[in-house]
């Protein structure tokens, strides 16, 4: 049975940011979570269709960030070193920040966001510009043989039904060949209260718990999981095939699933525990803003993120609070945030010396962003986050 635990209200798509004039019928949907008893997965209640997320506007771009870029540079070098892969596959290749590491005649791209799928494609890899589905894995299979390595950051969690990609995964790893993906994990999700986790295009918050539960039902063993920093605290799962003998399972897997079931992640309980923080660190977060706005702060976001889309429609914060959302990706510059229509614009516009509160938006970037911007803190700028508790990261 499938049991609700979070109800985040009326969401907007989270990337959905809006050019011109704010459409009378903007898409709305209803973010509410449950857990499942059976599988102890955490997923959405109400999945929205892909398409509305993933189109050939999508705006979201990997390579944005440093933190990012430097990410998936060591991690193809690490994938080189431990298993030497021949044939190379990407779901969710994104604009190639991870692929460009490889050689494009033997590796292959699939992104379902066309506007990124052709920058691939460009570049000379084979691109499959298609969702993730047993449909596609057939045809990749025909046209290129089984793969070796198959690689996905950030999007089996965007994957609504996970029984379909699995079966697809199964079908195109080769015998010995490693499945790896990484996504946001909810032990990390429920230790740091990041609820803004949480939005449209993340059907599900991956536990170790659960993904070792659905991919056994595959025919696959988790062999490794590495615990990531990027975006807010992340878990790298490999996966082989369990006929394959070759390769043994290592410790991090008993030690993250045990770590998992101390926190209580099996427990329905647990989620209500988060729960009740998330409506409490509303409340702190709508405390603090007020008080700056009585004070005549000038508050901006920083980073547009789909995070952000979370936190401001669940709390109703528009620029009753928030003048601007500085972001440096150009596709979302010039747009209104979605659902709260805040202007996002770039931070050389928008970062400037009136300003006196950032909220940290893109708040899993706060190393990289506090070092950027030394100037703003020296001049005693302050940088506010809600995770893990609603607070000033500057103070003394
Ligand atoms: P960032 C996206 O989530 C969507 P978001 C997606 N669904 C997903 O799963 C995760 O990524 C992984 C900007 N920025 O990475 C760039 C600055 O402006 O936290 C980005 O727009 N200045 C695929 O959107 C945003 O912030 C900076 O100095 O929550 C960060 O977005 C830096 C470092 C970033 O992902």
């Amino acid at each position: 049975m499938k049991l609700e635990f979070l109800d985040l209200g009326k969401q907007p798509i989270a990337n959905g940011f809006i050019e011109g004039d704010i459409p009378e019928d903007e898409f709305f949907f209803n973010l509410k979570v449950v857990f499942d008893e059976e599988t102890k997965l955490v997923s959405l209640a109400e999945f929205v269709k892909p398409e509305l997320m993933f189109n050939d506007s999508y705006v979201y771009v990997s390579s944005m960030s440093k933190t990012m870029r430097d990410h998936f540079e060591d991690t193809a070098l690490s994938f080189k070193k431990d298993f030497n892969p021949t044939k190379v596959m990407e779901i969710g290749s994104n604009d190639g920040v991870f692929i460009k590491n490889f050689d494009p005649s033997t590796t292959i791209a699939v992104e379902p966001c066309s506007n990124f799928a052709k920058i691939t494609h460009e570049k000379g890899y084979q691109t499959y510009p298609s969702f993730w589905t047993t449909e596609l894995s057939k045809k990749i299979v025909e046209e290129n043989g089984k793969q070796d390595l198959i690689f996905s950051a950030n999007c089996m969690c965007h994957v609504q039904d996970l029984d379909d990609a699995f079966t697809a995964i199964s079908q195109t790893l080769s015998d010995d060949g490693v499945f790896v993906f990484e996504d946001p994990s909810l032990q990390k999700m429920l230790s740091r209260n990041s609820y803004d986790q949480i939005y449209d295009e993340h059907a599900h918050i991956f536990s170790v718990i659960a993904l070792n539960n659905i991919l056994k039902k595959h025919g696959m063993d988790i062999f490794r999981v590495d615990n990531l920093s990027v975006h807010g605290g992340s878990n790298r799962i490999y996966v082989k095939k369990t006929s394959n003998n070759n390769i043994k399972i290592e410790n991090s897997v008993e030690e993250n699933l045990a770590l998992e079931k101390e926190e209580g992640l099996e427990d329905y309980e647990r989620y209500l525990v988060f729960a009740d923080f998330v409506a409490r660190s509303k409340t702190n977060l709508l405390n603090l803003l007020r008080q700056y706005k009585d004070q005549n702060k000038k508050i901006v976001s920083y980073g547009a993120t789909s995070k952000s889309t979370t936190v401001f429609n669940y709390c109703g914060i528009s620029t009753n609070y928030i003048d601007c959302i500085v972001d440096t990706t150009p596709n979302k510059q010039g747009k209104l945030s979605p659902g709260t229509h805040i202007p996002v614009v770039s931070p050389e516009e928008g970062f400037n010396s009136e300003v006196d509160v950032a909220f940290l938006g893109a708040w899993n970037y706060e190393k990289e962003i506090l070092e950027k911007e030394e100037q703003f803190l020296a001049r005693g700028g302050q940088f506010v986050t809600h995770v893990p508790e609603v607070r000033v990261l500057n103070d003394k």
